[in-house]
Parts: C-alpha cells; sequence; structure tokens
C-alpha cells in the first residue's frame, strides 16, 4: 500500500501539467505552389507554472520538419519597419494564460511540404512541452485540409 502511494504522488506532477493545457483550433494553411506551409493553434496553459512549448511532430512524416516561428520587428537603412521571420527554440506560457499561434505574429512553419501529403486524409500533431524538469504532449488530430496542390 505504502508503494502504491509513492508511485501516485511521483506521477501526479507530469498528469496534473498535461491535464491543464488545452491545444485547440489548429487549423493548417497549405497552398498551392508554396514550399512551406503554416500552422495556427491557441494554447492554454492551465497550470500555475509555465510551460514550454519546444518541439512539434506530425504523423505521418508528410513535411520535412515543423520549426516554429515568430515576427520580430527590424529597421532597413532608411529607418522604415519591417517585421522579420525567425526560427525560435521554444515558446513559453505564462500560468493561466493562453498562447495564440497567429498570421504575423508566433506561428508553426510546415518546412518541406512533401507530395506524400495528399495520399491522407488526417494528420496526427504532437506537441511537446516541458515544465521543469517534467515533459509531456498532447495530441492533436486534423484533416488534410482541402488544397490545389492536391487535385
Ligand atoms: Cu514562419
Amino acid at each position: 500500500m505504502a508503494m502504491r502511494w509513492v508511485f501516485f504522488l511521483l506521477m501526479v506532477p507530469v498528469l496534473l501539467a498535461s491535464d491543464k493545457v488545452k491545444v485547440k483550433n489548429l487549423e493548417l494553411k497549405i497552398l498551392n505552389g508554396p514550399k512551406n506551409g503554416a500552422g495556427y493553434v491557441s494554447i492554454y496553459n492551465g497550470n500555475t507554472y509555465a510551460i514550454t512549448l519546444y518541439k512539434v511532430e506530425v504523423t505521418p512524416d508528410v513535411f520535412d520538419r515543423v520549426e516554429l516561428h515568430d515576427h520580430v520587428p527590424r529597421k532597413d537603412e532608411n529607418g522604415k519597419e519591417y517585421m522579420e521571420m525567425i526560427e525560435i527554440p521554444e515558446m513559453e506560457i505564462a500560468p493561466g494564460s493562453t498562447l495564440f499561434l497567429q498570421r504575423g505574429g508566433k506561428h508553426l512553419m510546415l518546412m518541406g511540404i512533401k507530395p506524400t501529403l495528399c495520399g491522407f486524409k488526417k494528420l496526427r500533431f504532437e506537441f511537446l512541452f516541458r515544465a521543469g524538469k517534467d515533459s509531456f504532449q498532447q495530441k492533436v488530430v486534423i484533416d488534410v485540409p482541402k488544397n490545389k496542390r492536391c487535385e
């Protein structure tokens, strides 16, 4: 009995971290022509501590890789402001807040769309998070969006 309780207590932090994270409204932008696509999603962190999204994996393997991207303001030599898209290693989500991945802001970049994409109806996205020393993941299954490149 005592051992059981030890096991239970050890498991709790990981389960809670995952249970209180909601990955919602995943939307893929895949156009006919561009090599890369984009992914938009909202991630709510209901935990009392920050979590970090550090990787996204897609099965089946229809993209070369998925990168985490952000837009940052830059100035050109004439002082004119513009936004540049950059890869970032991770995205932190503060406790009790929602991170919105959206057009013009942070987003998922679907690098190198493979022709095999058109052979699948559904994709499984795995969002990998860290919370302190724990890590956990959330799965989202989404339909391959209708797009001209698959016609
Ligand atoms: Cu991008």
